[in-house]
Formats: structure tokens, C-alpha cells, sequence
């Protein structure tokens, strides 16, 4: 089995007052392959916390209405944080099909979702999934919570 497959979150919010508000996170690189089985490590260089959920490509949000509208996105964000964003209680690390699951995390369809908590909650900030979706799907996947920039460039695995 190749190596474990590495992305990066990086980028940052940056504010001027009456001037512009600027997130500039995302995921690099954008598109990978990799064998099924492989694992991919996302870990997150950022101060925020993301989400790596797998959508079908028809709900990846294409423009800034969907993005600011994204209900799966809402529903996602419910799941991973069943009791409420911390310091109240635990998130759910990785969903299985929309559903709490078990760590080590698989993924194969949409609904399946990791958690990077932001720095500073003593979780780690680096997660993995092993692939394990059937040879030739392509799997697009973004952050619940920044779902942006992912239109006619979908972030995705092909296992
Ligand atoms: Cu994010």
C-alpha cells in the first residue's frame, strides 16, 4: 500500500473595518488520487476548525447564495457538534454516513465527514481517512464550514 497521502488547510480571516472581511482557507492540494485503501492525513494549519465531508458533486455549493444557504452544510455541522459548539461537551471526530461512527475513519460515500478541531481543545489537528470507496470514484468532499471554492474545481479523491 503507497504511503499515506498528505493536504494542507492553510490560509486565514483577515478584517479591515468598512473595507473587506477575507477567509482565505482551503485545502491543497485540491485534487489527489490514490489506491483504494490508501489513507489521507488533512491536517489543519489553521486557528479555525474545518470539516472534510463528502457530498455528492449536485450539493457542492457553486455560488455565493449556496455557500451562505448550504442546509447540508448546517445539517453537517449539527452532527459533528450533537451537544453544542465547545466548551460543551465532545464533537463527533469522524461521521459515517451523516451517523456518529468509529475512528479509524472510512471513507467511501457521501455524508461521511472528518472533524479538525481548531487548535487549543487538546484534539489532534491532523485526521486521517482510508479510502475505501470503490475504484474509479471520485469523491468531493468540502468544509462544512467554509464550503466555498469548489465549484468547477471539486476537491475530491479518486481511489
Ligand atoms: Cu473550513
Amino acid at each position: 500500500m503507497p504511503a499515506p497521502k498528505q493536504v494542507h488547510i492553510l490560509g486565514k480571516e483577515s478584517f479591515d473595518p468598512d473595507e473587506f472581511f477575507t477567509i482565505t482557507y482551503h485545502f491543497t492540494p485540491r485534487h489527489i488520487d490514490v489506491v483504494q485503501g490508501q489513507t489521507v492525513t488533512w491536517d489543519n494549519q489553521t486557528t479555525d476548525a474545518h470539516t472534510i465531508s463528502v457530498l455528492a458533486p449536485s450539493d457542492v455549493p457553486k455560488t455565493v447564495d449556496q455557500v451562505n444557504n448550504c442546509a447540508i452544510c448546517n445539517q453537517i455541522q449539527a452532527d459533528h457538534f450533537p451537544n453544542g459548539f465547545p466548551p460543551q461537551g465532545q464533537p463527533v471526530l469522524f461521521l459515517d454516513n451523516f451517523n456518529a461512527g468509529n475512528l479509524p475513519a472510512r471513507f467511501d460515500s457521501v455524508g461521511d465527514s472528518l472533524l479538525t478541531p481548531p487548535p487549543g481543545l487538546g484534539l489532534p489537528l491532523s485526521v486521517s481517512a482510508s479510502i475505501t470507496a470503490p475504484v474509479g470514484i471520485e469523491l468531493h468532499y468540502i468544509c462544512a464550514f467554509h464550503p466555498w471554492d469548489a465549484g468547477d474545481h471539486p476537491r475530491g479523491q479518486r481511489a
